[in-house]
């Protein structure tokens, strides 16, 4: 049976995702945007570039300004990208409310034409719009997961293989926490070769890698000074929907929401989680230092925060 994936948001995330989903040939695609015309043409393109791509996904793009949602019924997966960039004088909050109320008008309307779906929450502040989105659907934990671990790691594994120079197939970085400031790059679980990278980099070297990879979405923005990253979230996401699609049982750092694992409850936050075609089919705990543990409290502190505003 076909695949199908709907992409909600036809901004540079959403657009980049659903080129990527295409391109590998795992589903169909819907694409999806308030604006009118545009999600058509995207699709439009898109699809007229599968015959050189030599993928039989079918795309589709439709404007939701009316609030409907039928063209996405039945998908296996809902990528939620749509949403407010973050704007000059508008502070978190303004933004986390804004989104909030643009992802539970999607998130009602996905969820009623896509009840089995899994949903993937990309939309920032994502750690609370995930939790925004999974009391909204009311669906299973196991199928609201937030997409920023795969990304974060996926930047410090760049930066660890610049630093030494190596190829980024034997990097293995594992980010853990809230995607904002305070989350957790791990270097003791980040390896090249198998080896923890605490054997190869000096601590001032680590150091330097953790905050990069910290500040890793806010230095594109700041080169970007219109909008922000997409061709690595959108790879992220990519990797998410394969594991889920093809029932990998991939283990990768997700947000999902956590009752009592390392200690915090009724919070998403982004921990090792085990990715099949039920969605998060389980949450790895592993054992954390003092220090990690601690990191981990201040990260979840700040999603609390946010998730109290919205009082969800
Ligand atoms: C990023 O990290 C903005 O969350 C987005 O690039």
């Amino acid at each position: 049976m076909r695949k199908k994936v709907t992409v909600v948001g036809g901004g540079f995330v959403g657009s980049t995702t659903a080129q990527r989903i295409v391109d590998s040939g795992l589903g169909d695609v819907v694409m999806t945007d308030i604006l009118e015309g545009v999600p058509a043409g995207k699709a439009l393109d898109l699809a007229e570039s599968t015959p050189i791509g030599r993928t039989d996904a079918r795309v589709q793009g439709i404007s939701t300004a009316s609030g409907n949602y039928e063209a996405t019924a039945n998908s296996d997966i809902v990528v939620i990208t749509a949403g407010f960039p973050r704007k000059p004088g508008m502070s978190r909050d303004d933004l986390l409310r804004a989104n909030y109320d643009v992802v539970k008008g999607v998130v009602e309307g996905v969820a009623k034409h896509s009840p089995n779906a899994i949903l993937i929450v990309v939309t920032n502040p994502m750690d609370a719009i995930a939790q925004a989105a999974f009391k909204v659907s009311g669906f299973p934990k196991s199928r609201v997961i937030g997409m920023a671990g795969v990304l974060d790691s996926a930047r410090m594994s760049t930066f660890v293989a610049q630093e030494l120079e190596v190829s980024v197939e034997n990097v293995h970085s594992f980010v853990l926490g809230g995607h904002g400031d305070d989350m957790v790059p791990l270097p003791r679980y980040s390896t090249v070769a198998g080896i923890s990278i605490l054997e190869l980099l000096s601590k001032e070297r680590i150091a330097a890698i953790v905050d990069r990879t910290r500040k890793g979405g806010a230095e594109i923005v700041n080169l970007l000074k219109t909008g922000s990253a997409y061709y690595a979230p959108s790879a992220a996401i990519l990797e998410m929907v394969e594991a889920i699609l093809k029932d990998k049982k991939k283990i990768l750092p997700c947000a999902v929401y956590l009752q009592g694992e390392y200690g915090i409850n009724g919070l998403f936050m982004g921990v090792p989680v085990k990715l099949g075609e039920k969605g998060a089919e389980k949450i790895i705990e592993i054992k954390l230092t003092a220090e990690e543990d601690a990191a981990l409290k201040k990260s979840a502190a700040s999603v609390r925060e946010l998730v109290t505003v919205l009082g969800v």
